[in-house]
């Protein structure tokens, strides 16, 4: 018998809109940046297309129809027992355009259902109001993050979802995975990171530091239209829990060699910039050196800095998938002051999945406490965590004891960090409890589910649902309060 934690322990899985819902032209929904977005591989990254291209696989346009199928995917939910379920109100449901005068009642409408089935199952929905799925309008009009305008644009969309929900949902959060594009690189994951979080396009000619600039402009907008949502939110209803959202992989050093030390620290600071503006209203004093060094973000307001400080969070919601071990990418280093100059090695002491993703159950627990050490008392909800893998179907069964493993390793970690380590987690919300649309590369193969969907990566398929042996593990899980693991 293992650790056990309270009734009140928020269990349950995370979806989003985009990776799900499919009907991406129905219900008067807008096309959104996501829906740009080729499939791809671990091999070949997805492709941002100028609109969408006949004859290219766009795997978002039909997610697993979970816009159709959402009751009977619910009921499998509650079946498990689910606590609560996180996904995300497509903004192009709300705004087809993002800068419309009226929102779309049919979009309106189709989440009052859904929050509806969830209440009637007793599930408490937890909800994201920016995940990777801005309206294109915006890119195409506006620029993206990159403009200021965006502010209000978001404020207003937010101000809708919160009115119109505001007796259905107690649990949101603003931006998903906001600072996934803080490490600025060349790498084509980079590129991606930085359409999805803030629908940027470089030219191929664009400088690191051009990139760098551009990126935390977007970001500091971003920010500030979190702060707002946040404020607005409790003036709306002064019982709602708004966070922040981050993904947060547990980060080491290569080595004890100072320069590898400073090159991990820089690491962190870069990681963790967007959650000390979330939390503490304000940047951090290395983050304002920064800027003032470089002369990046250089639109930066008194009133920003006033509503960044009004909009602090309730709580942090986090993803965990893996860690991540630096070190100094030269040894000349005595200024390391840029994400480039830091390097990702690979750990010897973690395996890695199929897409090289270092599995590391330990990571979460010094991930958590290392969150807690910053913020000490904030509540802190996993909102994602989970093994992405190759499933086969026999005689209509999945056996799939690797997941079981890695969310068995994982679940016993969250339960030390909260019962041994008195670290205030409130939920865990494993990612992709139905098998979705992978968001890094768009496969329907790399399936997380304790629900197999049978569809392929070319969106082909019956579209069934089948437990999984992990959906049996995870019930009894919950069922008795994580002890039997
Ligand atoms: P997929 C990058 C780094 C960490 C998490 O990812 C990430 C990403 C972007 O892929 O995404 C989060 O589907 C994200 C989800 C996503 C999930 O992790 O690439 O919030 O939308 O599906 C898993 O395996």
């Amino acid at each position: 018998m293992g650790l056990k934690l309270n009734d009140d322990f928020l269990w349950g899985g995370a979806i989003a809109a985009h990776q799900a819902e499919g009907a991406w032209q129905e219900g008067g929904k807008g096309v959104s940046i996501a829906d740009i977005l080729t499939a791809g591989s671990h091999q070949h990254p997805r492709q941002i297309t100028d609109g969408v291209i006949e004859g290219l696989n766009y795997p978002n346009h039909h997610g697993i129809d979970f816009y159709h199928t959402y009751k009977e995917d619910l009921a499998l939910m509650a079946e498990m027992g689910f606590k609560a379920f996180r996904t995300s109100i497509a903004w192009t449901r709300i705004f087809p355009n993002g800068d419309d005068a009226e929102p779309n009642e049919e979009g309106l409408a189709f989440y009052d259902d859904l929050f509806d089935e969830m209440h009637k199952h007793g599930i408490e929905p937890v909800v994201t109001l920016n995940h990777f799925e801005m309206p294109y309008h915006l890119v195409t009009e506006y620029g993206g993050w990159g403009n200021r305008k965006l502010i209000d644009l978001f404020v207003n969309y937010a101000k809708v979802v919160f009115e119109r929900y505001q007796d259905k949902v107690t649990y949101w959060m603003t931006h998903n995975e906001i600072s996934n594009q803080a490490a600025v690189s060349n790498d084509p994951f980079f590129e991606f990171m930085v359409w999805t979080n803030s629908g940027l396009k470089f030219s191929e000619d664009a400088t690191l530091a051009e990139k760098q600039a551009a990126m935390m402009q977007a970001g500091h907008y971003e920010l500030v239209a979190s702060a707002k949502a946040v404020k607005l939110g409790h003036e709306i209803n002064p019982n709602f829990i708004i966070g922040g959202m981050v993904n947060v992989a547990a980060l080491y050093p290569a080595s004890p060699k100072p320069a590898d030390m400073l090159a991990f620290q820089k690491a962190r600071q870069t990681r963790d910039w967007f959650t000390d503006v979330h939390v503490r209203g304000a940047y951090s004093t290395e983050m304002e050196a920064f800027f003032e060094k470089t002369g990046v973000r250089a639109d930066v307001t008194d009133e920003d800095r006033a509503d960044l400080l009004a909009g602090t969070v309730d709580y942090m919601a986090i993803s965990y998938y893996n860690s991540k071990t630096v070190k100094a990418a030269t040894d000349a280093d005595t200024e390391i002051d840029n994400p480039s100059h830091v390097e990702t090695v690979k750990n010897d002491y973690v395996k890695v999945n199929d897409w090289d993703w270092a599995v590391d159950p330990q990571g979460l627990r010094y991930a958590l406490n290392e969150l807690n050490d910053m913020y000490p008392r904030l509540p802190i909800m996993i909102v994602e965590n989970g093994f992405g893998a190759y499933d086969t179907v026999e005689n209509g069964e999945i056996h799939d004891p690797y997941r079981i493993d890695y969310l068995r390793a994982h679940v016993a970690e969250v339960e030390k960090a909260v019962v041994l380590d008195g670290i205030p987690v409130i939920g865990y919300l494993s990612w992709g409890p139905i098998d979705i649309v992978s968001a890094g590369t768009g496969e329907m193969k790399k399936r997380y589910g304790y629900i197999y969907v049978d569809l392929d990566d070319m969106g082909e398929g019956s579209g069934d649902r089948l437990r999984k042996d992990s959906f049996h593990w995870y019930k009894e899980v919950i069922a008795s309060h994580g002890e039997n693991l």
